[in-house]
């Protein structure tokens, strides 16, 4: 069983993340996408809730399955049989800190890091940006799945009122 995790904050998940994911499930037997928690970051969308839209827009894709984890990534890995992480490259400055992440998981426990290369589509796009644009009125119905829109929306109705 070849099974690799996606991991991220997925604080909410975009369109880059679901490229990434769908590659990765063609390529593994199985895809764990966890969320990691973060204990000092207070994100727009719960733990919770990030993982309902991720089981929402990967629901046609019966090799992936949805978690969270709260710690080493790599000891995440080592409890659940995960032999690889998989990552989206968008440019440079990705690479530096992606390099550095994967060298410190494979010296603290041997996992290997995908890197790869992420589609052309998405490559400006990042959640916290996505937050910032729907905050002042923005349209993001090209760069996040419909259930995310929606979330949004929600969310700044309710900040609004
Ligand atoms: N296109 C393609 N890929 C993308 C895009 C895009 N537009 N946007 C993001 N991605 C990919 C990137 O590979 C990114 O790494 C991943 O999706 C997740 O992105 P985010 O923004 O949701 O999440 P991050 O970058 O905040 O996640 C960082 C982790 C939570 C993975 C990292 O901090 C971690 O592993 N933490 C656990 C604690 C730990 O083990 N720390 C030691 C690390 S060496």
């Amino acid at each position: 069983m070849r099974r690799v995790v996606c991991p991220g904050s997925y604080d909410p998940v975009t369109n880059g993340h679901l490229d990434i994911i769908e590659r990765a499930s063609k390529l593994f037997d199985e895809v764990w996408v966890a969320v990691l928690i973060n204990p000092n970051k207070k994100g727009m969308f719960s733990i919770e809730e990030r993982m309902e839209m991720i089981r929402e827009i990967t629901g046609g894709l019966p090799n992936v399955r949805v978690d969270s984890w709260r710690g080493l990534l790599v000891d995440y890995c080592k409890n659940n049989g995960i032999m690889a992480i998989a990552k989206g490259l968008r440019s440079v400055s990705d690479f530096d800190y992606e390099l550095q992440m994967a060298q410190m998981n494979r010296e603290l426990s041997g996992v290997e890091t995908l890197l790869m290369s992420n589609n052309p589509a998405y490559g400006f796009v990042s959640s916290s940006l996505i937050k910032e644009i729907v905050k002042y009125g923005g349209d993001v119905k090209n760069l996040v799945p419909g259930a995310v829109l929606e979330r949004l929306k929600a969310k700044l109705a309710a900040s609004n009122s």
